[in-house]
């Protein structure tokens, strides 16, 4: 069978394009003439554009006292240097080193979020990456809420070419996940991907269903390494914290999917979340392809944000 492939942009070209609009609406004002002299001003002009970026408060003030230290440690002499210098300290506070998944173990990634930031998708998107790179993925379809859900799922595990464990319409998510668990065992996977439903991080009782499958995957598959990743859709950021804090209470969460950066000029949210919660970014949605999402890198991902 031939592979259709259009001739895309590079995935941090589509990055960038995504976050032009911090760039170009914000940040790149700031920065438009490198020679210009450091003061007052320009500080002022950075918070305000960090702040809108959605860096959140208290993350833009640790930056603008760390930029500060270094202007005047280092006698940098304009803005093209701090530039250089707001870069690395972006990169810094972004920066995780954790390892993301077991090689030759069990693996298992939960998917949680609201409603409509990405979740499916970015389970699409994964369950193809990860194939590609030679592992054996395996979905379950765990969003019993509607049945049009285990659906949209399916096309995308036809897609991936990887199997997928579906119940019907207002079955128990966890008892999906359970029976995922003994087809993922049966057919020696090594990487087991769960869609859950969009829920409201305020709904006690939607949440306490989160809980029940975290309980499930650990009892059942003990030995497994577990990354419980929360998708935040990159568009409406300032809820962000709020929403990590809950999910965080119900299923432990170990990491965040960040999507549709393509779309916005709020991409600074990834900084806020890693600095306030130590929770990091593992991947980035650029686009709505089976291709467009990446791996976080927080080299790149400064520089594509300034
Ligand atoms: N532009 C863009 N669109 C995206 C991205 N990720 C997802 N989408 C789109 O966002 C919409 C919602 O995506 P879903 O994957 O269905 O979201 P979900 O979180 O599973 O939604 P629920 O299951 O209803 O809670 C779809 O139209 C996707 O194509 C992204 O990175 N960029
Ligand atoms: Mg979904």
């Amino acid at each position: 069978m031939e592979k259709k492939k259009e001739k895309k942009p590079g995935l941090f070209a589509r990055l960038k394009e995504g976050l032009s609009k911090t760039r170009g609406g914000l940040l790149g004002a700031i920065f438009g003439n490198s020679e210009e002299k450091i003061n007052d001003e320009f500080y002022e002009e950075l918070e305000d554009a960090l702040i809108m970026a959605d860096c959140g408060f208290e993350t833009t003030e640790e930056i603008l006292d760390k930029l500060r230290a270094q202007v005047k440690a280092e006698k940098l002499p304009d803005r093209g240097a701090a530039k250089e210098a707001l870069i690395r300290i972006l990169e810094e506070h972004m920066s995780d080193d954790t390892p993301f998944l077991a090689e030759g173990g069990d693996n298992v990634i939960l998917i949680v979020g609201v409603n409509g930031v990405g979740k499916t998708t970015s389970i699409g998107k994964l369950a193809s990456m990860y194939k590609a790179e030679g592992m054996h993925p395996m979905l379950a379809a765990a969003d019993t809420f509607r049945a049009a859900a285990a659906e949209q799922l399916t096309v995308w595990a036809e897609r991936a070419d990887v199997p997928i464990i579906k119940h019907g319409e207002g079955a128990d998510p966890a008892a999906v996940v359970f029976d995922a668990i003994a087809s993922y065992r049966s057919k020696k996977n090594d990487l087991l991907i769960c869609d859950t439903a969009g829920r409201l991080h305020n709904k006690k009782n939607l949440m306490n269903e989160l809980s029940k499958i975290r309980r499930v995957i650990d009892r059942e598959l003990p030995e497994a390494h577990v990354e419980v990743l929360l998708v935040l859709d990159a568009t409406t950021g300032q809820n962000a914290i709020a929403q990590a804090k809950a999910f965080s209470e119900s299923c432990g969460l170990t990491g965040i999917i960040l999507t549709k950066l393509d779309g916005t000029a709020k991409g600074g949210v990834v900084v806020a979340v890693k600095n306030e919660l130590g929770l990091p970014i593992r991947f980035i949605g650029v686009g709505e392809g089976i291709e467009d999402l990446q791996p976080f890198d927080a080299r790149s991902f400064s520089e594509a944000l300034l």
